[in-house]
């Protein structure tokens, strides 16, 4: 048994585009538990910290701007490998190229300006999972 959690977060696109209820579903569908869920805007301080590995790259401030742009919802996930599974749900970064029947692949595609709307975070380790829960669940 590996009971785990993980931090989830709708982004702006998601919840402007009414995707959120689509997105929990498909969440649930899966088995996973929704421990905790909110809808909350970020603020920049609390992006410097959640996006702290991404500091100085290229897509970093358009992507701040972009997690600024509109409410997100923030939920904590609890279940077997949810971590891995999770990721596994949303498919890969890019919505273009996300498989079909994943959340990017379904859901999203190139919008113009980037990758970076691409519906939802989900946290890439337990390490990170856990520094990620502790920043939006304070
Ligand atoms: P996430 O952290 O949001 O779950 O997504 P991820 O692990 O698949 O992607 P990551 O590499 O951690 O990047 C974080 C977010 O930054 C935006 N991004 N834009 N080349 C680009 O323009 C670019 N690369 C990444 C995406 O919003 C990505 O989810
Ligand atoms: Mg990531």
């Amino acid at each position: 048994m590996s009971t785990e959690r993980t931090l989830v977060l709708i982004k702006p696109d998601g919840v402007q585009r009414r995707l959120t209820g689509a997105i929990l579903a498909r969440i649930e569908a899966k088995g996973y538990t929704v421990a905790e869920l909110k809808k909350t805007e970020a603020t920049r301080a609390i992006l410097e910290e959640h996006y702290e590995e991404h500091q100085g790259k290229p897509f970093y401030e358009p992507l701040v701007e972009f997690m600024l742009s509109g409410p997100i919802v923030a939920a904590v996930l609890e279940g077997e490998r949810v971590i891995e599974g999770f990721r596994s749900l949303a498919g890969t970064t890019d919505p273009t190229t996300a498989a079909p029947g994943t959340i990017r692949g379904d859901f999203g595609r190139d919008w113009g300006t980037a990758v970076q709307q691409n519906l939802v975070h989900g946290s890439d380790s337990p390490e990170s999972a856990a520094r990620e829960i502790g920043i939006w669940f304070k």
